[in-house]
This record gives C-alpha cells, sequence and structure tokens, in this order.
C-alpha cells in the first residue's frame, strides 16, 4: 500500500489501497464445503471471497455459512461437506467497488462489512479492501 500524503484521505482509490488478487485467499465456486473450510482454516480469515475460473467476482463464503449448511436437527453434519458445492451457500449478495472508486465513495461499506471486492469495468476480480488498511491509514493520517 502506498500513502501519498499530497492526496486527501477521502480521496484515496480503491487500487492504491487494494490487497491484490494473488494475495487474497479465494475458493471457486464449484468447489467443495470441505475444501472452503479448509482454505478458511488454514489461511484465518472468517470469510473470503468465491471466484470463477475466470476470475470472476460470485460472492462470499465464511465458516458461519458453512456450519449452518451442515447443521441437522441434532448434530452437525460434517459427511455433507464433500457434496454440497460452495455456490449453493455462498451469499452472492455483497458490495462491489471498482478500481478507481474513492474512499468517499465506499467508506461507509465497511461499516457492514470487513472487506469490501474490487471488480474492474470488465468484471473481473481485482482484490479487496480491508478494514484494517483504512483503518491503519486513518490513525497515520
Ligand atoms: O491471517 C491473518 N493475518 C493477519 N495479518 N490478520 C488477520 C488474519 N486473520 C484475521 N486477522 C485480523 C485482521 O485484522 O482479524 C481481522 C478480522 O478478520 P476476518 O475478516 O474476520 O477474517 C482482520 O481484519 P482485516 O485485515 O480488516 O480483514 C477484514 C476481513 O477481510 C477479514 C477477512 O474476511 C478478509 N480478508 C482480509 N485479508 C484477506 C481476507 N480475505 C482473504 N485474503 C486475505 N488476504
Amino acid at each position: 500500500m502506498k500513502f501519498l500524503h499530497s492526496e486527501k484521505f477521502l480521496d484515496m482509490k480503491a487500487e492504491n489501497l487494494m490487497i491484490p488478487l494473488e494475495r487474497v485467499a479465494h475458493v471457486q465456486s464449484k468447489n467443495n464445503l470441505e475444501h472452503a473450510l479448509l482454505v478458511l482454516t488454514k489461511s484465518g480469515y472468517t470469510a473470503i471471497p468465491v471466484l470463477d475460473y475466470h476470475d470472476r467476482l460470485h460472492g462470499l463464503i465464511s465458516t458461519p455459512l458453512i456450519m449452518e449448511a451442515i447443521l441437522g436437527l441434532e448434530r452437525i453434519e460434517f459427511e455433507k461437506l464433500e457434496s454440497i458445492l460452495v455456490e449453493e451457500v455462498m451469499n452472492k449478495n455483497i458490495p462491489r467497488i471498482r478500481p478507481e472508486s474513492t474512499l468517499h465513495q465506499y467508506l461507509h461499506l465497511l461499516v457492514d462489512h470487513p472487506f469490501i471486492c474490487i471488480e474492474n469495468d470488465a468484471g473481473f476480480f481485482e482484490g479487496i479492501v480491508t478494514r484494517r488498511v483504512v483503518l491503519d491509514l486513518l490513525t497515520k493520517h
């Protein structure tokens, strides 16, 4: 992340605060829940983006969503992890911003969402802006 002192805080573009795709833990929509739980557990994050094979954003998957999907009446049905696909369970209703969006335009989204996904004009996922990066910037500002 590069913080340009000349730029006003609220004018910071998403692309300048972004954690790029190659450093974002993610899964693919056709992966099963077992794989998703493995990636979530190994990465240490509670929610991560869901992409397709062309790096287009489809939603996000989280540990609570997975747990809810395998919760039976009397027990957690872990054997279901293998047969359910991420796309059946993921949250598709997520905010998306453009690389050139300014903090002024998306700061309010970080109130309810720990991270915001960045999508370019062609619809491809480029990375995320996290609450941490923005708060870190604010404390330095
Ligand atoms: O593995 C971790 N490394 C670091 N450096 N910090 C972590 C890690 N796991 C959690 N944290 C901290 C961060 O401050 O706990 C916060 C909440 O994590 P979360 O939500 O509930 O897993 C983290 O805050 P954040 O950096 O502002 O990140 C907000 C959310 O963005 C995370 C996670 O859902 C997502 N995220 C962040 N970096 C990511 C990522 N998802 C995929 N790949 C990444 N590299």
